[in-house]
């Protein structure tokens, strides 16, 4: 361009999205500063570069939920002649070091490589001043102007808290919860989204006392029969579920580490409920990191939720800045989304890129203790796009062979595909809870990406044995009311 500015690209946030962005930027010759600064939680916690995946998000996450797996495991271990004892102790301090070390040498990578790709990082709070200029503050209060051709937004998202007494002063958040310095004790989630059912499930895993309190459905957007197995599976394993509540105050009655608290509640029906917790955990949602940052004197258009209206190219309202993630309104908050997206981005601006982000048939899991992956339509979302005569739901409860030796409880595995008659039993929805789901749903979800029918999955040998060849052998349509319990 005829201007000169300091930088070609300019990218607000060093998370999934925006590190995407800067490095395919750079590999294709742009010159490129990436800002990324994380506010500290109302609890003071922190952390370094990478975002929420790699430090508060689905890396702690994961590895949490692989710490309850293995408690579980070495309870099965017993039966496959393990002399493990009866009761084997988990120490919280322990686990937590060991994540934020790998976390630790995480940051420390994305550093390096911003390094070697000649980016240059500002660990600095951006704010617009003007379309093609930046302030950025740094931990100090040290002020720098710097301007750019193109900007990308990847400011992703933080942890809503109510708007009710004592909470941020008392509660935390998953900002908080996976560098908690001390094992959290009696502890209640607030919120039925996946978030605060991945906690639930790795904490009472682990051996904490686990209360969800619920305001209305469990897992909204997800596939409802499945989001309420999931529920009971929690419940027979130890999670207590509070439904039809919402919390009104939260006092504390205990100083400490962890503490005591007191949480009144008002119930559906007007009564008032009260209990005490070590921890509070608050997982009603998210908000998009896009107010205090100057997009309003720009005038970069912000739908009502607060997040960037971008066109099918993540343009925003004013054409030379972009967004990217958990910010986008209309996208999915989801790491791979915000990286594909990043990196097609990078390639339009600076290479002869033209593929645009797909954001259809996008894989996901829920790492709750049982695994819920899904692809494609949740039955009742299909229900309603189809009509429910050209929808055939074939289904099937399993039980993993691993499982069997250990007797865990038949029956709590399912599968089911969800066809549309009329488009000669397109598959347009996938959906496993069990084991491993995230492994299973990752590789068929290239046959919903390819337009897979049922035929296709009927041709498809299985391997044996595993759990994921059940999608082999579907028979029984949920309309035919059949028995869906696992053959022997
Ligand atoms: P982020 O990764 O959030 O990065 C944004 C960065 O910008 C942050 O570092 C932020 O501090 C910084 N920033 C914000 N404003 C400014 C500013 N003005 N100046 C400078 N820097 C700024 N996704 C999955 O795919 N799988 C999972 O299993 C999964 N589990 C999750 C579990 C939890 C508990 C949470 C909270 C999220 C999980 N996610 C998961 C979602 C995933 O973490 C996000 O979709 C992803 O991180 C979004 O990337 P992003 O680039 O949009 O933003
Ligand atoms: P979601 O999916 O928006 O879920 C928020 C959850 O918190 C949901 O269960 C809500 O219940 C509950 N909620 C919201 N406000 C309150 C209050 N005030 N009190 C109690 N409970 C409340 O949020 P996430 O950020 O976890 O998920 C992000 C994305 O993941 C989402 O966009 C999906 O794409 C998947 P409700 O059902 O509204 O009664």
């Amino acid at each position: 361009s005829d201007h000169n500015y300091d930088y070609d690209m300019i990218v607000i946030g060093g998370g999934s999205g925006g590190l995407a962005a800067s490095k395919e930027a750079a590999n294709l010759g742009a010159k490129v500063a990436v800002c990324d600064f994380v506010t500290p939680t109302p609890k003071g916690t922190t952390w370094g570069l990478g975002g929420t995946c790699v430090n508060v998000g689905c890396i702690p996450k994961k590895l949490m939920h692989q710490a309850a797996i293995l408690g579980h495991e070495l309870k099965d271990s017993r039966e496959y002649g393990w002399a493990t004892p009866e009761s084997v102790s988990h120490d919280w301090s322990k686990m937590v070091e060991g994540i934020q070390n790998h976390i630790g040498s995480l940051n420390w990578g994305y550093r390096v490589a911003l390094r070697d790709k000649k980016i240059n990082y500002l660990n600095a709070y951006a704010t617009f001043t003007d379309p093609h200029t930046l302030k950025t503050v740094d931990r100090r209060g040290k002020e720098k102007i710097i301007t750019a051709d193109k900007f990308v937004l990847a400011t992703g998202g933080r942890p809503r808290y109510p708007d009710i007494p004592g909470v941020k002063e008392h509660c935390i958040t998953s900002d908080d919860i996976f560098s908690l310095p001390y094992p959290p004790g009696k502890t209640l989630l607030v919120g039925a989204s996946y978030i605060a059912l991945e906690c639930a499930g790795f904490l009472a895993g682990l051996g904490y006392d686990t209360t969800v309190m619920v305001r209305s459905i469990l897992l909204r957007g997800f596939d409802q029969q499945i989001a309420e197995r999931i529920g009971t599976y929690m419940e027979q394993n130890g999670v207590k579920f509070i439904r039809g509540a919402v919390p009104t105050s939260v006092e504390q009655i205990e100083e400490g580490s962890p503490g005591k608290y007191k949480v009144t509640a008002k119930t559906t029906d007007g009564e008032e409920i009260t209990d005490e917790y070590n921890t509070i955990v608050m997982a009603i949602g998210r908000d998009p990191c896009t107010g205090g940052i100057g997009l309003d004197t720009i005038n970069v258009e912000l739908a009502k939720s607060g997040k960037v209206v971008v066109n099918s190219a993540e343009q925003s309202s004013i054409p030379h800045i972009y967004a990217v993630g958990d910010i986008i309104e209309g996208g999915l908050e989801l790491t791979p989304v915000a990286i594909q997206a990043g990196k097609l981005l990078a390639r339009r601006l600076y290479g002869n890129g033209t593929l645009l982000t797909d954001y259809v048939n996008v894989p996901t899991t829920v790492f709750t203790p049982l695994e819920y992956g899904s692809c494609g339509l949740s039955e009742e979302v299909a229900i309603e796009k189809y009509g429910e005569d050209d929808i055939e739901v074939y289904h099937s409860n399993y039980i993993p062979l691993e499982h069997t030796v250990p007797h865990r409880p038949e029956n709590e595995c399912y599968a089911k595909l969800i066809c549309v008659k009329s488009l000669n039993e397109k598959v347009v929805g996938f959906h496993v809870l069990g084991p491993n789901a995230g492994e299973i749903t990752q590789g068929f979800s290239i046959g919903l990406k390819l337009n897979a029918t049922k035929a296709d999955f009927d041709n498809l040998i299985g391997i044996h044995p595993t759990t994921a060849e059940v999608f082999t052998t579907l028979g029984v349509t949920k309309r035919s009311g059949k028995d869906v319990n696992a053959q022997g």
